[in-house]
């Protein structure tokens, strides 16, 4: 059943501090965006996100795709804009091993993911370990709540995370009520009724497009929305084939609240 609490509602019952706080900012900024930005200098990357920052709700980060990462260069400008633009930050992971490596991949290395992104995402195949070794790693190395998403659906062509596979994400999930905080997928996926109340951010949002050359789909706001989607994710819709950012980031946001205002009978 499609979620139709308001965001505030949400924020004051929800189990994890990480969750209470996406909620509460996204009511006062207006916003159920999050930016999704896939570019390989730390200098666009700042642009974007300056630009993009009091339009959005989160910012979606692969940094394993900028060319001259480091930590001080592109980590802590990064902190500084959040701050800036009160907006939290998603690490696009994707972990997908077992809780002994991913703990290691999320708190070590070049990225130290875990000292700085609120949220970050796994994948069901390899079994629950997957989100115990995450907490783990979170628990270990910062004080600072975290946040972790499933992936329970993808938007691209063919993907084979469906059905069986799917449900069996859900129920990872519904090991751990605090650190898992809900979803990345393309619908609602239940649970209120068990008393969970799951975060569904949903890429492949695209206004324009319906897809491009490598497999990815697009649904309207409209339509992720009103199928359960309490985030939306949007990448080259904001800034890809020389679209300005600033016009886009208005657009969608727009887009986004009007969609949650009518989902949540509040327009
Ligand atoms: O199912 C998915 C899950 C994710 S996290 N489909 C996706 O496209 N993503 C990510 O969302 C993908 O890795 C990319 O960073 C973003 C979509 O970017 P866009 O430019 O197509 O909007």
């Amino acid at each position: 059943m499609v979620n139709q609490l308001k965001y505030e509602e949400r924020a004051e019952k929800h189990s994890s501090p990480v969750a209470q706080r996406l909620f509460k900012l996204m009511e006062e900024k207006q916003s159920n965006l999050c930016a999704s930005i896939d570019v390989r200098t730390t200098n666009e990357f700042m642009a974007l996100v300056d630009k993009l920052g009091p339009y959005i709700c989160l910012v979606k980060t692969h940094v394993d795709i900028i060319d001259d990462f480091s930590y001080e260069g592109t980590i802590k400008p990064l902190l500084k804009l959040a701050k800036k633009h009160n907006f939290m930050i998603f690490e696009d992971r994707k972990f997908a091993d077992i809780g002994n490596t991913v703990k290691y991949q999320y708190t070590g290395g070049v990225y130290k993911i875990s000292q700085w992104a609120d949220i970050t995402n796994a994948h069901g195949v390899t079994g629950e370990g997957v989100v115990r070794g995450l907490k783990e790693g979170a628990f270990e190395t910062t004080n600072e709540p975290r946040g972790l998403l499933m992936l329970a659906e993808l938007s691209s062509t063919g993907s084979l995370a469906q059905g069986e596979y799917t449900e069996k994400t859900v129920d990872i999930a519904k090991s751990d009520k605090e650190f898992v905080i809900g979803f990345i997928a393309q619908r609602d996926m239940d649970g209120q009724n068990e008393g969970f109340d799951w975060i569904i951010m949903t890429p492949g949002v695209g206004l324009d497009d319906k897809g491009d050359k490598l497999g990815q789909q697009y649904r309207t706001v409209d339509e992720v929305i009103s199928t359960g989607t309490d985030i939306i994710i949007v990448g080259r819709g904001l800034f890809g084939k020389g679209r300005d950012p600033e016009v886009e980031g208005k657009r969608y946001q727009k887009a986004g609240w009007n969609a949650y205002l009518k989902k949540t009978n509040q327009l």
